[in-house]
């Protein structure tokens, strides 16, 4: 098939072809299969019934994509075929799909979660597409110089030939001046089903060049900076206005687009509701309520109609209880960015106030700061968490007011994972496995994957899973030593922290073990089987405590690693710029998956679950979704430990936390947390950033590590012990396996279908 493509078109024979050429070939043929595909589309549509009326659009500052040939090629079913082909002259694809660059679209948990639901909402059938931004040079690539991060600009672009530019442009009306907009777009081929569209606006003028020195550059010219990155540093006033610039920029281009593919179909603009359902994801994108009612406002529907109209249209999806991510922008940066919008928003808050005269429970608070999440709750049918025990927490607590009001409003969906990426692309020896024993039913119907408990017992089967899991550590190992130079130990027990640096996350709590692992070894202890431990984690390029944490990380690595005594039983590698394409790589190679928060922090996770498919077994807190993993694969098959929610929910609320009572009670605890500023750390690191860390601990920890180091500390030695006996380790295994079907996006996007959007 690519060898007859390659042939028709020009290029070298595939024995004589470079890689790059095979790439570019592969990625030619697969955009002209989209394109094929998405005309037959729309005949048959056509010829059926007309188009999709309904639409769903998913609205998000972030689109975490994943390389995306791969992706494509399973989701074409011709993955497999291609792959003989290439093997017959002695080229793997896995190689070839190492030359495109990641679209470089988002910081984490919140943008992937957004590609998998693409994904499912293809593969279900569903005219599901997104909208976003086209950063060109993405949220920054991460790299290590003395032991510290530092940012560099991502530019994805230049490798990346799925992005295409399309005929789109609108007019987006910002304070003082406007701009004309451009829109890519990135087909998003569902699985053996039908294909979306994510649509990317940009500006034309943008410009590479005005960056300086890491990642800084203007953040005053609007015009050329607008989409150069992902969040550019909030740090300062003008970082955060870009940021609403961003925002309004987005949602303006979002609703002139819904509105003319409604009027396109035959919308009226009173009848909207019959063609569009707008998911807000989080509340980057909430401006798009005011913006809606103002374009109705101008094709001549009433204020309080639009009102109504765009409340039947909206729902709001929140992924966090963080006080400090819930944005609250001052009036003064709108009147600046969007003055346009400042009157429809005071109409909307004049009407909560004269309804409820509840403060809490305001859009513009008496600090004249809007509340986003508020606007989206009041002008919105639909407000949803993201795991069972993050939408009890929102009723309970952080919402409880608005739950009062609007009970019939919230939901919870608990969030999901494309299994095509995270099991067939990334673990297709699991995969091959899971079909020869159960069928291949399981990828689209992922109750399926239970069938799998049958052979809890069966040796064959064991033996399987212990060598695909061998074979995907070793992938890892090379993969680091080849792009990375880092050597890793493939017969250790790789227990891993991958995720973005938060303090809430607590990495700095499995830093404080390693410390003790390293302090343990050093007076004589030896483990029978190595462990590594492996972190993976970006952090906010202001986000002060989360770069000393990483500083931590790296001195801990050089300390521990160089060190005889210590280094046969136990590493510590901290891998540079995690990304998607890293994921896909560690995830299936994981023992032990750390899922650590604070309970009650950590909204869902999604990584949790990306684990548990792979035959990893969950080291985690009851917080966020592995709550529902525990409760799924039983008290037998995870570690859990740690302080539950309510206790550490009181404990904010009585605000009597004292890191120092701890510390001064827990020997053990002391001389981890001392250790941070000991004699060889200081050889190694930086006084001023581990003493920083020292002192944030001492005197704040204001994620309450402390309480929790002791138990930790006795679950990871469980942990441990336990893989020693590896017939029954390997049966966790298998069951994590075969119950993490529930956690499949299409069960999520089906649902979201079923109580929200009912397309
Ligand atoms: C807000 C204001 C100003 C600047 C930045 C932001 C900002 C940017 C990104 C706030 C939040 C985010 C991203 C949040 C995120 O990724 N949340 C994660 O969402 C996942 C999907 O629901 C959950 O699984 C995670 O638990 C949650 O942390």
């Amino acid at each position: 098939m690519i060898k007859q493509y390659m042939k028709e078109h020009g290029y070298p024979k595939l024995k004589k072809a470079k890689n790059s050429e095979i790439f570019q070939a592969l990625m030619e043929m697969t955009n002209e299969m989209l394109q094929q595909k998405k005309m037959q589309q729309k005949k048959l549509q056509q010829e059926k019934n007309g188009e999709d009326q309904k639409k769903i659009y998913y609205i998000s500052s972030e689109f975490l994509m994943g390389k995306l040939l791969g992706n494509n090629l399973i989701n074409l079913g011709i993955y497999e075929q291609i792959s003989k082909e290439l093997m017959k002259e002695g080229i793997s694809l896995a190689f070839i799909e190492e030359w495109e660059a990641e679209p470089s679209l988002g910081n984490g948990g919140l943008g992937r979660l957004a590609a998998c639901f693409l994904d499912s909402g293809a593969t279900l059938g569903l005219p599901l597409d997104g909208i976003g931004l086209n950063y060109h040079c993405g949220l920054f690539r991460q790299v290590f110089r003395n032991h510290k991060q530092k940012e560099k600009p991502d530019d994805w672009m230049k490798n990346n030939g799925f992005l295409k530019k399309n005929k789109k442009s609108y007019t987006v009306e910002f304070g003082g001046f406007h701009v004309r907009s451009i829109c890519y777009e990135l087909e998003v081929s569902g699985y053996h089903n039908r294909i979306n569209t994510l649509h990317l606006f940009d500006l034309p003028e943008v410009e590479r060049k005005i960056i300086r020195r890491g990642i800084r550059f203007n953040k005053k010219k609007i015009k050329k900076n607008l989409t150069l990155f992902l969040y550019p540093d909030d740090s300062d006033e003008e970082g955060r206005l870009l940021r609403v610039y961003q925002e309004y920029f987005m949602v303006s281009n979002a609703a002139q687009m819904i509105l003319e593919e409604a009027k396109k179909k035959g919308c009226n603009y009173h009848d909207l509701d019959a063609y569009a359902r707008i998911q807000i994801n989080d509340t980057h994108p909430s401006m798009i309520i005011p913006e809606l009612i103002r374009l109705l406002g101008k094709k001549g529907v009433g204020f309080e109609e639009a009102v109504e109209i765009v409340t039947k249209v909206c729902a709001y999806t929140n992924h966090t209880i963080l006080a400090e991510a819930l944005e609250c922008w001052p009036m003064s940066y709108l009147e600046k960015v969007a003055p346009s919008l400042v009157p429809i928003i005071k109409k909307l808050d004049r009407k909560i106030k004269k309804k409820y005269s509840l403060p809490k429970v305001d859009i513009i608070d008496e600090n004249q700061c809007v509340h986003m999440a508020h606007m989206d709750i009041h002008y919105s049918h639909s407000t949803n968490g993201v795991a069972k025990l993050h939408t009890e927490i929102l009723k309970e607590t952080e919402l409880h007011e608005f739950y009062k009001l609007y009970p019939e409003r919230f939901h919870n969906e608990t969030n999901g994972i494309t299994f095509r990426r995270w099991l067939l692309h990334a673990n297709w020896a699991l995969a091959k496995l899971l079909i020869d024993s159960i069928g291949e039913e399981f990828i689209t119907r992922p109750e399926k994957l239970e069938d799998f408990m049958q052979y809890y017992e069966d040796n064959e089967t064991l033996k399987d899973l212990s060598s695909i899991k061998m074979k995907n550590k070793k992938r890892l190992a090379n993969y680091l030593r080849r792009t990375q130079g880092k050597r890793i130990n493939p017969d250790a027990i790789f227990d891993v922290q991958v995720k973005r640096l938060h303090e809430y996350k607590r990495q700095q709590l499995n830093a404080l073990f390693a410390i003790h692992m390293y302090l343990e070894i050093k007076r004589g202890r030896v483990l029978p089987t190595p462990v590594t431990l492996l972190f993976g984690a970006k952090a906010a390029p202001a986000y002060t405590i989360a770069k000393d944490i990483i500083h931590l990380i790296l001195c801990l690595q050089e300390l521990i690693n160089k060190d005889p005594d210590v280094s046969p039983y136990f590493n510590v590698i901290m891998m540079e710029n995690y990304n998607v394409t890293l994921a896909e790589k560690v995830i299936p190679a994981c023992d032990i998956s750390e899922q650590i928060s604070l309970a009650s922090k950590e909204a869902s996770g999604t990584g949790n679950m990306k684990f548990m498919l792979n035959g990893g077994i969950t080291l985690g807190t009851e917080d966020g979704a592995n709550v529902e993993i525990h409760q799924l694969v039983g008290d037998d098959n995870i570690f859990i430990f740690g302080e539950d929610k309510d206790t550490v929910i009181e404990r904010y609320q009585r605000g009597d936390y004292r890191s120092k009572d701890y510390y001064d009670k827990d020997p053990m605890l002391k001389e981890a947390v001392d250790f941070i500023v000991s004699e060889k750390m200081l050889k190694i690191g930086k006084k001023k950033n581990l003493n920083r860390l020292y002192r944030e601990l001492l005197d704040k920890d204001w994620f309450m590590t402390f309480p929790d180091f002791q138990e930790y500390v006795a679950i990871k030695n469980k942990a441990y012990a336990a893989y020693e006996n590896q017939r029954e380790w390997l049966k966790m295994s298998l069951v994590n396996i075969a119950k993490a079907g529930y956690f499949s996006s299409d069960r999520t996007i089906q649902s979201y279908n079923e109580e929200i959007w009912r397309v």
